[in-house]
């Protein structure tokens, strides 16, 4: 569980990207980095990290580009909206978001890792089909995807050395486990209420995330997410221009037997002005059977602490939860 923090660590990942094919054990840097996750991921669940090596053209670049979708006329919008039957991808309005029954006041774009029809059987089908982005501008689905590809490589890095943290070996959760990521993305825009217009406009109510890393970027002028510490108190995750938030999700929590914990956090705009965020969540694969680990089972008392649960079976029950109608 989080501890009593009151900030959120900052972490240059720069000596775990030398190689993108595999890690330095013997590198100093790359202990100091472990060494730091470890402290990060027992004591908060969050951290920040630069030295990332995305492009800031194409961080910011998808933000506006965003920005500038959630400012088209609403009918406009709606060209693209999710429903079951675009495989949960798509537009979301304003206040058709539940989290735990409660309408969030935000819109959204939600896209998915694309595979071929039939991959998955019956349970991908649930998922099936192309992410929906607009027709314009152009080049909009060309920078999603360059976004997507270049977040799953970075988050593949940060996980080897989230997982050497553990103290298990680099590639723990790659093949079976997480080799072929059923990564998403979101993009948020959660207009501002004011504070004293509506104190309490949750534009994302209180949660914890579902699968393994998330890596949000976020408007560098707003704070809005807020994290909570042992003491029930809400830390606010304020924006560090140029570097990635990182959090840890649920199947990280169940893998590790709870070593390393989800924390919930939720998000409130209580500025004056339309705020844009693009958490991209790094997955287990789609048909990951998710239970325990023997080496973590040993290290937290020898019992099982969470039931065994299948990727897709966790996913489409919380997503089914999360959208109103
Ligand atoms: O908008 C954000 O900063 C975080 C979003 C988030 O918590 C989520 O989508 O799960």
């Amino acid at each position: 569980m989080a501890s009593n923090f009151d900030s959120i660590p900052l972490i240059d990942v720069s000596p775990l990207l030398s190689n993108p094919e595999t890690i330095n054990l013997d590198d100093p840097n790359v202990l100091q980095v472990v060494k730091k996750l470890h402290e990060a991921c027992q004591n908060v669940g969050f951290f920040y990290v630069k030295g990332h090596g995305i492009p800031d053209t194409l961080v910011k670049g998808v933000r506006d580009a965003a920005r500038n979708f959630f400012l088209l006329p609403h009918e406009e919008k709606m060209k693209i909206q999710l429903s079951a039957s675009t495989g949960y991808r798509g537009y979301t309005k304003l206040l058709d978001n539940k989290t735990q029954g409660k309408a969030d006041l935000h819109e959204s774009i939600d896209a998915y890792t694309e595979f071929a029809p039939g991959t998955y059987g019956p349970m991908g089908e649930h998922f099936e089909g192309p992410n929906l982005w607009p027709e314009y501008p152009q080049g909009f689905k060309e920078m999603m995807d360059d976004y997507g590809n270049a977040l799953e490589k970075l988050s593949k890095m940060i996980m080897r050395g989230v997982v050497l943290a553990l103290r298990g070996s680099p590639n723990l959760f790659e093949g079976d486990r997480a080799g072929k990521s059923f990564w998403s993305m979101r993009l948020i825009g959660c207009p501002g209420s004011g504070s004293a217009a509506h104190p309490s406009a949750m534009g994302i109510g209180a949660h914890r995330d579902y699968g393994l890393l998330i890596l949000v970027n976020q408007d560098d002028d707003i704070t809005a997410l807020e994290v909570l510490n042992r003491r029930d108190e809400w830390i606010p995750a304020v924006p560090v221009p140029g570097a990635f938030l990182c959090n840890i999700g649920d199947m990280l929590n169940i893998w590790s037997n709870g070593m390393y914990t989800a924390t919930t956090h939720r998000v409130i705009n209580s500025s004056s002005k339309y705020r844009v965020s693009i958490p991209f969540f790094y997955e287990p694969n789609f048909q990951a059977i998710v239970e325990p680990l023997e080496f973590y089972k040993q290290k937290t008392g020898g019992v099982s602490r969470f039931q065994k649960v299948v990727y897709a079976e966790y996913l489409l029950n919380k997503i089914r939860n999360n959208f109103v109608g």
